[in-house]
Formats: C-alpha cells, structure tokens, sequence
C-alpha cells in the first residue's frame, strides 16, 4: 500500500532533516504525517481519488502537496533531495533502533563513520563511548540495535521468498537443458522466514546451465558460477542458490536439500541402523546405490512412507511415520471459505460483491466478512447504522449469487476491559463473530481475551498472539491459559494467513490441535489479491499438523454454523 511507502518516505525525510540539526517543528511535522499514515487503514490512493486528503487530520498542506506529488508522478523531490544528500549507507543505518539521527551525525561529523562497519569500529575501538553524551550505556544499547538490524536483513518473509523462487524457476525453465527444477531448503518446508532459496535442478552440460541461471536478469551480484553450483544476489538481498545433480540422484539430492538438518540427522541414523549411508548422492549398501533416483524412493528403502516436506523438522514425524500415523494434513483443495477479509465498509479496497466473486473463482463455497468494529476509528470501523446498511446489502448479493454465501461477520475490538465494542443482541445477528485485540498490547490481554471468549456469540479469537514476524513482538499474554479457556468454551482460535502475521505459527496450531481447538484459517484480505494469502495459511497449518477436520473452513457452511457454541 502506498501509505506505507509515504510513512516511511516522511519518516526518512524527518531523520535526515535531523540529521542536519534543522528545526524540530519540521521534523516533528513529518513525523507526525507519517505516523498518521502509518495508522490510516484506508488507501490513500483511494482518498486522493474521492478528493478526501483533505480530511486527514494532522497534516499540513505543504505535506498534503507532497502525497499528491507522490501519487501522481511517484516521485517526491523533497525525498529525493534530502536523501541524496546523505552520504554512503548512512540512510540505510538511520533504521538502526537505538540510533537516533542526532547520534549519527555526531559519529559521521567527528569519527567520519559513513558505514555499519566503520560504527562497529568506532564501538569496539571505544571511540564513540568518549563522545560528548554517549557513555557505554548507550553504546550498548546501539550495539544491540545493529544486531537487530542485521538479523533482521538476514531472513526475509515466506511471502517474498515464494514469489522470487517462482519467477527464478519460471526463467531455469525456460533453457531446454533443464530437465526438471525444483525447490528445496527451507523454502519446501514453508518456513515462516527464510535465510535463503536452494532450487535444484537436474539436466544436460551442468556447467551452461548455471552460466544460463547467472544471467537471469534480476542478479544484482553473482556469488559463484562453478560446474554444479550457481549464487546470485537479486533485488533485497535475496540470496538463490542453484545445484545441479545427477538424475540418478535426484530424489536423494531433493531430501538433502530440503532438510532440516534435525530431520536429516535422524534419518541418517536410521539407514545406519539398517546397514545402509544415506548421503546427498543416493542411498548405499556398500558401495551399491539402492535408491536416490526419487525421494520416495528413499523413503521406502528406510521403510517408511514419504514425510511432506512441510512436517520435516523433527517434532516427531519420524516416528510418526515409522508406526504409519502420519497425519493426513491438510490440502488447499480442502478449504471452502476465507473467515476473515475487509471490504470497502472499513478498510478494504474492494467491494463486498468483488470478493465475493473472486472467492467464488477460487472454488469457496462460503465467505465471512469481517469489517472492522466502530472503536476502530483508524480502520473506519463500523458504526450500527452501517453495520446494518451491510447486512442489507449482503443479503442482497446472496439473492444472486448462486451456491455461494457470504456470510454476515464482525471483527469486533475486545476493549480495555474485556467487553465487546457491539452488545450481545447485535452479535447474535452476525453469522459468525471474530473478536481481536487491537489497542493495549500489554494491558491485561490473557483476561481480556478470556472474557471475551465467555461471550456466547464470540466464535473465534483473532490473531492470537498479535506478532508482526521480524518487526513487532505482540502482545504480552499468556497463550496457555488462552487456549485452555478456548477449548473450555468452544472458542476458534484463529491461523491469520496473513504472511507477516502467520499467528498462530506452526508450533501453537499444533499445541491448539492437541488440546482439542479448533482452528479458523482467514487470509485478513483487504482486497482480492489478498485472498491468495490462503497459501501461506495453509502452509502453517501443515507445518502445525493440522487435518482437514481441526480446520473449520473445512466444513461445509451448514456443519459450520453448527458448530458455533451458542448452537451447542
Ligand atoms: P535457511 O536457508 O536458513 O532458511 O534454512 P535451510 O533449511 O534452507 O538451510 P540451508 O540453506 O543452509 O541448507 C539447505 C538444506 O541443506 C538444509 O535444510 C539441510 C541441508 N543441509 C545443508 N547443510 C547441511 C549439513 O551440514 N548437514 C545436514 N544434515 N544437512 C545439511
Ligand atoms: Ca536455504
Ligand atoms: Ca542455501
Ligand atoms: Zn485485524
């Protein structure tokens, strides 16, 4: 969304003004813009299109000419011109947390520090301790903010992983020596975060297939191009890597490549234990290759059935598969409907009905809207008299739609004190209620969802945990007692689908699974595009051990609304 863009554009344009030591009104006027668009949930795009900018709050004309800028031409002189001005990396290092842009310019202005390396320098020599106002204290606390930040450089999201392999494959494809490409790594198991993409490939001359790959035209930088194995570099950092192995050895290559380490070390144990060595190149009695061609095949020679890569992390699969109990995880073609998205009646891009129609290509046979509730001002929640007007109009668009049904949902706030930001009789007119935490993370949050959860009407808990992968912790709650009162009460637990969220993760769906909840997959959409996030859900919900019937949008909508505890 371009408000993220324009946040963090004006936060950057408020660092280096600061950095210059220029006036603080101007920087905090900035500041304050970004922080209003930050928050805003609807599109400013959208807003500039109605001629509604005018109405954001908080934010002076001069800035309000700057979006317009933005949005009409995508580029903003003002941003380009103060970022020019900042020498080598030092706007990248203005994202170090606990590294103010005051401290930064002291460090370049006395020290010449215009890298993280030279920081690092500075630090570990102590020459940036005997600054004026430094002292250790707060050299430690940047020092933990770089090891923040390159960690954070170090994994990127399952979301951004998938896309760049997918088009990686799609350009190796493309060369008539390959033969047969797939991925591997923890990009196969559908890790969360991802370090970075192996993708194997097997075919005809090795050595020119690699040339081939090192000249896809998103490298930025070629790590190696040897005889069977090719880095490059792209866009962000990303780091492919692509190995070329034997046919013959294919399948073993695969089951390597794929890991994890854990489950490989397990595995190996066990062909040792049955007078056989498991390696990258096949499996071996002796010196004679007994299997490798394909990973089931290597698999079956251990005696057990092949393990979806999405399982393969040592939590016990192995044993799992051993006594043939291996769980029958779930598959995309199980899920009927999307439990949570945003329309145009809060923060959502999209019209009800489009969503409805793009689900429907989809296969769904079912979706639950769930604008956001009135407390949610920065979402333009719903108040009771648009609530209503929605209600109407899905009842419409039901006339019309044929075996399909969007269903009436809420994602109602749970407010300070644990009550509800709608009474009881209007949530008793929703289909299907979804009740979140949005405001005072560290607020007595186990109660307050524990109370809500008591709600008759309340049918699912939101984002459990309220994490932000590699951005933001979420909120400070005790999840085990979350999920006793669930499985007390009959409560969903919500599997947000969401790449950046994935809330619940893998190990607490499968926590949740043990306990008896039951798990509702929504892809929190605000526009049609964000309905394919589904995959991304699903994925954890493999991961998570997760069966077609722990997952309530499994069901058909009549077995759904059931299921709903006021119906029990
Ligand atoms: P990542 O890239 O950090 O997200 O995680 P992975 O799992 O993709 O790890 P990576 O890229 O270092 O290696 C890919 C796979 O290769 C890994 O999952 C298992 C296998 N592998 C690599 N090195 C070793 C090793 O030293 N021992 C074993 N058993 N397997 C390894
Ligand atoms: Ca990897
Ligand atoms: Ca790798
Ligand atoms: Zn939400």
């Amino acid at each position: 969304m371009k408000n993220k863009e324009l946040a963090h554009m004006f936060n950057r344009i408020a660092d280096a003004l600061e950095f210059h030591g220029e006036n603080v009104f101007r920087v905090i006027a900035y500041r304050k813009a970004a922080r209003v668009l930050d928050e805003l949930s609807e599109d400013v795009v959208v807003l500039h299109k109605k001629n509604e900018l005018e109405s954001l709050p908080g934010i002076g004309r001069a800035i309000k000419e700057k979006i317009i800028e933005y949005l009409t031409t995508g580029k903003m002189k003002k941003y380009e011109e103060v970022t020019r001005e900042l020498p080598g990396d030092l706007l990248d290092m203005l994202d170090i947390q606990n590294l103010g842009p005051k401290t930064l310019a002291l460090a370049h202005k006395t020290l010449g520090v215009v890298s993280i390396e030279d920081l690092k320098k500075v630090i570990n020599d102590g020459r940036l301790a005997k600054l004026p106002q430094m002292g250790e204290k707060k050299v430690e606390n940047i020092k933990k903010g770089i090891e923040l930040y390159e960690r954070s450089r170090e994994r990127l999201s399952i979301a951004l992983a998938e896309k760049t392999a997918n088009d990686v494959i799609k350009y190796l494809k493309q060369d008539k020596r390959v033969k047969a490409v797939s991925p591997a790594g923890s990009l196969r198991r559908w890790q969360e975060t991802i370090g970075d993409i192996d993708i194997l490939v097997t075919g005809s001359k090795g050595q020119d297939i690699i040339k081939y790959f090192t000249r896809y035209p998103g490298t930025d930088r070629v790590l190696a191009a040897g005889a069977t194995k090719g880095s490059i570099i792209v866009a962000n950092d990303v780091q492919v890597d692509v190995r070329i192995v034997p046919a013959a050895s294919f399948g073993a290559a695969l089951q390597y490549f794929t890991g994890s380490r854990a489950h490989n070390i397990h595995l190996r144990n066990i062909a040792k234990a049955k007078g056989m060595k498991l390696s990258e190149y096949g499996v071996f009695r002796g010196t004679r290759q007994v299997a490798g061609k394909t990973e089931q095949g290597v698999y079956k020679i251990l005696s057990l059935p092949l393990i979806p890569p999405e399982l393969r992390e040592d939590r016990g699969e192995i044993d799992a598969a051993r006594m043939n109990r291996l769980p029958r995880i779930v598959e995309p073609g199980d899920i009927k409907g999307d439990l949570q998205m945003h329309s145009t009646y809060s923060d959502g891009a999209d019209e009800i009905e489009d969503l409805a129609r793009a689900a429907r290509k989809l296969r769904y046979h079912y979706i639950l809207i769930t604008d956001h509730s009135r407390s949610a001002r920065y979402a333009h929640g719903l108040d009771l008299k648009r609530l209503k007007k929605q209600w109407r109009e899905i009842e419409t668009i039901n006339k019309r739609l044929k075996r399909f049904r969007i269903l009436k949902g809420i994602e109602v706030d749970i407010l300070g004190d644990g009550s509800l930001d709608f009474p009881d009789r209007i949530l008793n007119q929703c289909d299907i209620v979804l009740a979140s935490i949005h405001q005072g993370f560290k607020n007595r949050v186990t109660e307050r969802m524990c109370t809500a959860m008591d709600n008759p009407y309340v049918d699912i808990i939101a984002h459990p945990t309220g994490r932000l992968i590699s951005q933001r912790e979420g909120y400070v709650v005790d999840l085990w007692k979350v999920m006793a009162k669930a499985a007390e009460t009959g409560t969903w637990l919500e599997l947000n689908a969401f790449p950046d969220r994935l809330d619940l993760n893998d190990v607490n769906c499968k926590a949740a699974k043990d306990m008896g909840i039951k798990i509702s997959i929504g892809t929190d959409a605000h526009s049609t595009e964000g309905l394919s996030w589904m995959k991304f859900g699903i994925a954890t919900a493999r991961r998570g051990w997760l069966e077609p019937q722990n997952i309530v949008n499994t069901y058909s909508v009549e077995k759904l609304l059931k299921l709903r505890k006021r119906r029990q």
